[in-house]
């Protein structure tokens, strides 16, 4: 056989045995894949993106806005769709990252009157999850809205403090506590087959059997909504998914956040 009738070494795996043989004492050796590679200093290529990202991309988020950008009025849409996203007013680009697995990794800070609209405007889903990291000292303020100047629903926002899920026909949901405590926190509010939940820093917080959604066309918003009106703090890597997300995939994202 011929050697270039063997296959290349990128379809082998790293578990893959190799047989080497010594130029001087012509001795064969049998080495691993994965040994060789890091011999020669050939890393195994990896995701361009962080831990929490690939945990994120793995639900086939509907939009998914790392909020890593530089400048300008685009925030850069990393899901499939690659929404056209747009800055409304203006922020701070930049901020800190909330991901303690990813310290490159950047956040945007509202400053109470700008918010980010996905376009285009679509149908209400039944089921979905809204999830994103939030720090600030301020007591109101909305995180998501989805909203048409008619109707609106679907807020996720902090009520004097708390994270309230409004949405119409009474699946309307607030936690007990409050966190605008100038800490990372990671909020997940998620309606489907299990009813209306609010899910904080990876925990079940509140919820009821209530599975309506109110159904119309509308655009999504990011740090804003009709009943939570402009967020003024950092948000970091929103997402809207359009499922909901088991307990486990709640738990793997948020933990991919802080470690
Ligand atoms: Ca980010």
């Amino acid at each position: 056989m011929q050697f270039n009738q063997y296959p290349e070494l990128t379809t082998l795996s790293d578990s893959d045995l190799l047989l080497l043989q010594e130029a001087t004492t012509l001795a064969l050796r049998s080495v691993k894949l994965s040994t060789l590679k890091e011999f020669i200093g050939i890393s195994t290529p990896t995701s361009k993106y962080g831990k929490y990202a690939q945990e994120v991309l793995k639900d086939v988020p509907y939009a998914y806005l790392q909020l890593n950008d530089l400048s300008g009025s685009t925030a850069i849409d990393i899901s499939q769709n690659e929404y056209d996203c747009q800055y409304q007013g203006s922020v701070t680009y930049q901020q800190e990252s909330s991901l303690v697995s990813d310290p490159e990794n950047k956040s945007v800070k509202f400053d109470g009157n700008t918010r980010i609209v996905i376009n285009p405007a679509g149908a209400s889903p039944t089921s979905f999850s809204l999830e994103c990291r939030f720090k600030t000292t301020n007591a109101n303020g909305g995180l998501f809205g989805f909203d048409n100047g008619n109707s609106y629903d679907k807020d996720v926002y902090l009520e004097n403090g708390r994270i309230k899920f409004l949405n119409y026909n009474g699946a309307t949901i607030i936690t007990p506590n409050t966190y605008n405590d100038s800490q990372w926190h990671t909020v997940l509010a998620t309606v489907g087959s299990r009813g209306a939940e609010i899910w904080i820093d990876g925990e079940l917080t509140v919820s009821n059997s209530n599975t309506n959604t109110q159904q119309y066309n509308a655009n999504w918003y990011i740090g804003w909504g009709k009943y939570g009106n402009y967020f003024n703090g950092l948000i970091d890597e929103p997402s809207i998914t359009y499922k909901q997300l088991s307990a486990v995939r709640i738990k793997a994202r948020h933990l991919a956040a802080i470690s």
